[in-house]
């Protein structure tokens, strides 16, 4: 339905056949290339908005097998698109047409973790919740954490540069990976790998691969600086009649709370709605039309627990929160924490859904959700507005019965233009993908786009890496 919904021309790569076929057999074993209906669910999106028609999907374990694959795509002229844990919301994880499909599943050793350092080495393809556990067991944590941990790559994770629920605390992937090692558009080989955090020797390469989405080359292993585990995690969930009162409460959180604080997350009731009954969770407190998770990881849990009682009575008194629960017990932290990482999948069993993930001043940060609303108005099942309020990052979901035009044309243009108005981003955190290069100038000039474009033809000029995403066609 890709081409139907989506006014886009299949770019002239040479279509597969079997020669391609047993020569990607030739390089993999036969049951690491996959044809027929075994593609199927590499070609379809997590929020099934983008469905390609890929005829092969390649299993590489190694670094050397992946730059076999794409020297001969290469060569042959056929187009690639990298999958992770195709976990990712902006359609640029799955094939538009005919591209052939590398799934990074199988690159998933952990070759060392320093738990002096903290710097991880591991391949591009380790399950984000997978790294966390094993880096636990050396008294570590992984710098982010996001409701898909149990099925996104720390490669897609560095590919799509995610936030997630902790990047107030331990800032994004720019910051904590130190190194990588990525196979270029010709198939070489670049060894950036690092295993230190200092290193001031020309120009800083691997942040081109970090949140290029695979449109530059493909990520096989990575340095990563993981911190020391937090003794005490404690954790907030509180009630409030209004947006005011949530941004008061943030600044009254940072200053209660300051460096113990690691997440602060909000909610809207459509929102905490749609998750405790899709998902049937028992929200502790009900009924308000705000929500706030506050989260504390310290190094001395009696402290930190008097901290955040303090902010709490202190928020109370002067009427900032109307309720609120804290605790530490991890199945009431486990509980609290699903509410909110499951939204995202709540809505989507809900309906179609138009998601917008922008960064917008605090000061308006909610004030588009009810813009929305008035312009879907019975259209949609639900406008929600929930997200990581600590890094003004607000995720806004159109729910409808099915993806409609009518709607589309209501949303579209109309939230990346009150989104550019207000100087923020299009897209804060997942990255542009198949759906947003038309909207990239929004929030980047001319200027911008064009050298981004001479980057791009620099390393990638048949322009086989992931086509059709990221970068606007004309
Ligand atoms: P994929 O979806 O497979 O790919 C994403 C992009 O990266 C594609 O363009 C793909 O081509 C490219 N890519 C993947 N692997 C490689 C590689 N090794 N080399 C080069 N390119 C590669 N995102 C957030 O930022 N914050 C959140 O809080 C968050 N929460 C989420 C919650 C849910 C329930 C879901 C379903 C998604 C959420 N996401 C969030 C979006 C998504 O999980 C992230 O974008 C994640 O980083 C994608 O990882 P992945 O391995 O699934 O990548
Ligand atoms: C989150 C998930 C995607 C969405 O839960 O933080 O990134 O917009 C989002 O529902
Ligand atoms: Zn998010």
């Amino acid at each position: 339905f890709t081409k139907d919904r989506y006014p886009v021309k299949r770019g002239n790569y040479n279509a597969l056949n079997d020669h391609d076929i047993s020569h990607f057999e030739s390089i993999l074993e036969k049951h690491r290339v996959l044809t027929g209906s075994d593609t199927d669910m590499y070609n379809i999106d997590w929020i099934k908005s983008v469905r390609g028609a890929s005829n092969v999907v390649l299993k590489p374990k190694t670094t050397e097998e992946v730059s076999e694959i794409v020297k001969y795509c290469h060569a042959q002229k056929l187009a690639v698109v990298p999958q992770g844990g195709n976990t990712g919301l902006v359609g640029g994880s799955v094939p538009v047409f005919d591209e052939v499909v590398i799934s990074m599943s199988l690159m998933n050793k952990i070759e060392h973790i320093d738990e002096y350092s903290g710097i991880v080495r591991c391949q591009s393809g380790v399950v984000l919740e997978k790294l966390e556990s094993a880096v636990n067991e050396k008294g570590l944590i992984v710098p982010l954490d996001l409701g898909s941990k149990g099925t996104c790559h720390i490669g897609g994770n560095v590919s799509t540069n995610a936030g997630g629920l902790r990047l107030i605390r331990y800032g994004n992937l720019h910051g904590s990976v130190l190194g990588v090692e990525a196979v270029l558009a010709n198939g070489k080989i670049l060894n950036l790998m690092s295993n230190f955090k200092k290193d001031n020797t020309g120009y800083h390469l691997k942040h081109l691969f970090i949140g290029s989405e695979g449109s530059l080359g493909i990520v096989t292993k990575l340095a990563l600086h993981c911190p020391t585990a937090p003794n005490a995690v404690n954790l907030a969930f509180v009630g409030l009649e209004s947006f005011q009162q949530v941004l008061n409460a943030f600044l009254l959180a940072k200053k209660e709370l300051g460096e113990i604080l690691s997440s602060v997350e909000m909610i809207d009731e459509p929102s905490l709605m749609a998750s405790t009954t899709m998902c049937n969770l028992q929200s502790p407190i009900q009924k308000y039309p705000f929500y706030m998770i506050f989260e504390t990881s310290g190094s001395n849990d009696e402290h930190d627990k008097e901290k955040l009682n303090n902010f709490l009575k202190n928020a109370m008194e002067k009427s900032i929160i109307v309720d609120g629960v804290a605790t530490n017990e991890p199945s009431k932290m486990r509980n609290i924490w699903e509410s909110r990482e499951r939204i995202a999948e709540s809505l989507l069993k809900m309906g179609y859904c138009f998601k917008y993930d922008i960064s917008l001043p605090l000061s308006n940060f909610y004030d588009i959700v009810g813009a929305v609303r008035e312009r879907v108005g019975s259209h949609a099942k639900l406008v929600s507005g929930y997200g990581h309020v600590g890094d003004s990052n607000m995720h806004l979901n159109i729910v409808c019965e099915k993806f409609s035009q009518e709607i589309y044309k209501l949303v579209e243009p109309f939230v990346f233009e009150y989104t550019s108005k207000l100087k923020g981003s299009i897209s804060a955190e997942h990255g542009i993908g198949f759906h947003k290069p038309k909207y990239l100038h929004y929030s980047k000039s001319p200027e911008a786009i064009e050298l981004m474009k001479q980057i791009k033809n620099l390393m990638d000029p048949e322009n086989i890496l992931n086509p059709y995403k990221v970068l606007p066609l004309s």
